[in-house]
């Protein structure tokens, strides 16, 4: 064990953090028009390192990151994730779920895989392999990567970058086309950058706090 390394604020301190976080939050919006405009490699490093302290399932630290700004390879994976969105669109779908996405005015061209400086494909570390014959289970996989993943948002967020959480279904093309081995599962891309000028968002917007909070003081 060791001294736990904490900052003690008083409470208006306090206070007044959580007020200014929360003006941070609620500005956060998907974007799926980005600017090409380029964003250096150190940003987006920090930011996964920030990510990289969240908590895990026995600090297993399931998750591995790629992150992405070669337009070929960009290239490939806009190709291989708009052959799953044709079929997603056409078939798979179906009449309640493409109602429930109306509001946001998706179809399945994705230019912005291309255009965004940076797509951030993270992985999921479902066991972890020790040796040629030994593999180590984890735990909490996806809660833990979840936390990571969200802590990865907030902190592009704060530094002043748009982002889209991007979950193409199936996923599988981003383990061929990042050469991943077979224990990571590919959990979600992460589409960062600067917006486009005049980029447009659906109107949208998000339960009250007494609709997703229950106090029981
Ligand atoms: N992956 C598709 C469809 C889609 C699904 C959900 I759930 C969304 O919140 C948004 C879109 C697409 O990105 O177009």
């Amino acid at each position: 064990m060791e001294k736990l390394d904490f900052t003690f604020y008083p409470v208006n301190k306090i206070r007044k953090r959580s007020r200014e976080f929360l003006a941070l939050a609620k500005r956060r919006r998907s974007v799926r028009t980005f600017s090409e405009y380029p964003v250096p490699i150190e940003i987006i490093e920090n930011c996964i390192a920030a990510a990289g302290y969240a908590p895990s399932g026995a600090n297993r630290q399931p998750w591995h990151f790629v992150a992405v700004s070669q337009p070929e390879i960009k290239r490939h994976i806009r190709q291989a994730a708009e052959d799953v969105e044709q079929s997603f669109y056409n078939d798979r779908a179906g009449e309640a779920w493409l109602k429930a996405l109306k509001p946001l005015a998706t179809d399945a061209q994705k230019p912005f895989l291309e255009e965004a400086p940076w797509l951030i494909a993270v992985f999921a570390e479902r066991f972890h392999i020790q040796t040629n014959t030994e593999t180590e289970k984890n735990y909490y996989v996806s809660e833990s990567v979840g936390i990571a993943t969200g802590i990865l948002v907030t902190a592009l967020n704060y530094c002043g970058l748009a982002t889209l959480t991007y979950t193409p279904s199936p996923m599988k093309f981003l383990s061929k086309i990042l050469k991943r081995p077979g224990n990571e599962k590919p959990f979600l891309l992460l589409v960062t950058g600067y917006p486009a000028e005049k980029t447009l968002v659906p109107k949208i917007g998000k339960k009250d706090l007494n609709e997703i909070l229950t106090v029981i003081a």
